[in-house]
């Protein structure tokens, strides 16, 4: 299976930002991953649109942008205006997801949900058709360096079994703790494109070319 790799920008040195996007992209990035949050349905701020903007400018790279926002309507089109491929938005954030995703589509990207730990897969029953992508967090959203929620593999066994009994295409992404040791996992149950962040390309003992070689190695089972 061709497994791909979103590399989180928010655990990047913001100091040296444009050089880390010129590793990413030479290392193989196949989308940044934008976390972007409002300080209110996760306790944390990082980025906004002008960063986005900053960053199109630079790179080819796909951009796939995770809102951790309430209401993320609000915020659609300037996402997508300001680069986004792929438009994530959380269930639990969003009074009306149909609308919401129809919207992100209507505006010419891609369309995600996400749900974080707690949240039962029967919320995504009468979406699941109409999306690009489920993103399962695998930790509850807010801040990198988390310890993985173990339930999080059986949740994307069962969404795999779900999208496969129904015939359908939809990606699965998995988003926190994506370490070496769980991606296999993570991969082994169904997930097809993993969140990068401090667990692995981002890691403090490596560089990010060796983080990204040591997680694709990891992921095709190859002995480290
Ligand atoms: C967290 C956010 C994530 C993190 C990523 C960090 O709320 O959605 O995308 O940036 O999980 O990765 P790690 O390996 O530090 O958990
Ligand atoms: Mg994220």
């Amino acid at each position: 299976m061709d497994i791909k790799v979103s590399t989180s920008i928010m655990c990047a040195d913001f100091l040296r930002l444009g050089e880390v996007v010129k590793e990413l992209e030479n290392a193989g990035a196949d989308y940044l991953h934008f976390d972007i949050m409002d300080g209110h349905f996760v306790p944390n701020f990082t980025m906004g649109p002008d960063m986005l903007k900053s960053i199109r400018n630079m790179t080819d790279v796909p951009f796939d942008t995770h809102l951790m926002v309430y209401d993320p309507e609000r915020y659609v089109e300037s996402f997508i205006q300001t680069g986004s491929d792929l438009l994530v938005i959380h269930t639990e954030a969003c009074k009306h997801l149909h609308r919401t995703v129809d919207l992100i589509k209507q505006n010419g990207a891609m369309a995600g949900v996400a749900i974080n730990p707690a949240t039962p897969l029967s919320s995504l029953d009468y979406i699941l058709e109409q999306v690009f992508m489920v993103l399962i967090m695998s930790v509850d959203p807010g801040f990198a360096g988390q310890k993985m929620i173990p339930s999080a593999i059986r949740k994307i066994r069962e969404l795999r079994n779900k999208i496969d009994s129904a015939g359908l295409d939809v990606q699965i992404q998995v988003d926190g703790n994506v370490s070496f040791e769980n991606a296999p996992k993570m991969v082994a149950a169904g997930a097809e494109i993993l969140v990068a962040g401090s667990s692995s390309v981002f890691h403090r003992d490596m560089s990010i070319r060796e983080g990204m070689e040591k997680l694709r190695q990891c992921v095709r089972g190859e002995k480290i």
